[in-house]
């Protein structure tokens, strides 16, 4: 797959964005960290490091196409364009929360942006957008799917089973593996016995590629080819973006298994500052936009700290409302 990957193909304004949403979803994570402890549920799977996969994929798609998220929700949900108003409350478990505060950051959801929801099951985001998938191929829709999961999930039947189908079918899906180089504790190299987890694809006759997920242009530029097959009829294509979780695997991993150097040697391949520097080194931004685009993020961020703090705090009677169907007669709907 070529690399479309070429600055004076976008305007200003586009590369700015791709900018402004890395920073979004880093600093809005930064905050609701900082902010442990005062949040009722602080548990937060971590995403920071990994921001241009979410950002890049999800610039190569429209609003009418759809994602299946994986338990590091937030990024996809900020990515895919969802409420931060909304998503800070979810995460303060306020009624005002996009999932009235039942899911927290684990198992966000908006529907109205067809971001089909983050997971705790590690691979069961695939066979979801598999349905999807199928559903937007029968509808003649031409909607693409694009399904997020960890290098841990490559490893799960269910992933194997909705590549073979997708292939089968040739279902208008893209398979996005974000290898952040753990399974929790567990090393990809540890659980996995090739270098490239891309090869899996051959082995269900569709495109595999590995690509640097922390170079936001390469993961925009080739999940949009990998899109434009899938709309036009090809079929799903797997695309592994190499990356780093610079925390631990939440907020309360002691995060013992990798070492200082290990995570230092990462940081230096920020997706954010060195897209930042590509960025100044182009002319695009300069230091005075990058103050005012810091100061509009914070602000952004702390106004919706204040809404999630003045929003509604559950009624303990309605805690299983939209959680079960008819539970055995305890309350809800
Ligand atoms: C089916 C299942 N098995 C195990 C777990 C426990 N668990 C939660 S996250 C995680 C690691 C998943 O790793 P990976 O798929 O690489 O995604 P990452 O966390 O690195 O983004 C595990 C094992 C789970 N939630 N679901």
């Amino acid at each position: 797959m070529s690399s479309l990957g070429n600055l004076k193909d976008w305007s200003s304004a586009e590369l700015i964005n791709l900018y402004k949403k890395m920073l979004l979803i880093r600093e809005f994570e930064q905050r609701i960290t900082k902010d442990k402890g005062k949040i009722k549920s602080p548990l937060v799977h971590t995403y920071i490091g990994e921001e241009a996969i979410a950002v890049g994929t999800c610039a190569a798609i429209n609003e009418e196409d759809y994602i299946t998220s994986t338990h590091r929700g937030h990024g996809h949900f900020i990515a895919k364009g969802g409420d931060i108003d909304s998503l800070m409350a979810e995460i303060y478990g306020k009624e005002e929360g996009i999932c009235k505060g039942r899911g927290g950051s684990m198992h966000v959801a908006d529907f109205s942006k067809n971001m089909l929801g983050a997971n705790g099951i590690v691979g069961a985001g695939p066979p979801i957008a598999l349905g999807v998938a199928l559903a937007s191929k029968m509808r003649k829709e031409k909607r693409v799917v694009l399904t997020f999961f960890g290098d841990g999930a490559a490893n799960q039947g269910m992933l194997h089973e909705s590549m073979n189908l997708a292939s089968i079918w040739k279902l208008p899906i893209v398979f996005v593996l974000e290898n952040n180089m753990y399974g929790w504790s567990t090393s990809v190299e540890y659980a996995t016995a090739i270098k490239d987890l891309s090869l899996r694809a051959q082995g269900y006759g569709m495109k595999g590629f590995t690509i640097d997920g922390n170079d936001v242009i390469e993961v925009y530029s080739t999940i949009k080819e990998a899109v434009d097959f899938a709309r036009k009829g090809g079929g799903p294509t797997l695309i592994e973006c190499k990356t780093y979780r610079w925390g631990g695997q939440m907020t309360m991993d002691a995060d013992n298994y990798r070492s200082t150097e290990e995570k230092e040697e990462w940081k230096k391949k920020c997706p954010i500052e060195t897209y930042k520097i590509k960025l100044i080194q182009n002319e695009i931004i300069d230091k005075a936009i990058i103050q005012k685009i810091e100061e509009e993020t914070l602000t952004e961020i702390e106004l919706s700290i204040k809404f999630a703090k003045k929003s509604t705090k559950p009624d303990t009677d309605t805690v299983l409302d939209d959680i079960y169907k008819n539970p055995l007669n305890l309350g809800g709907n």
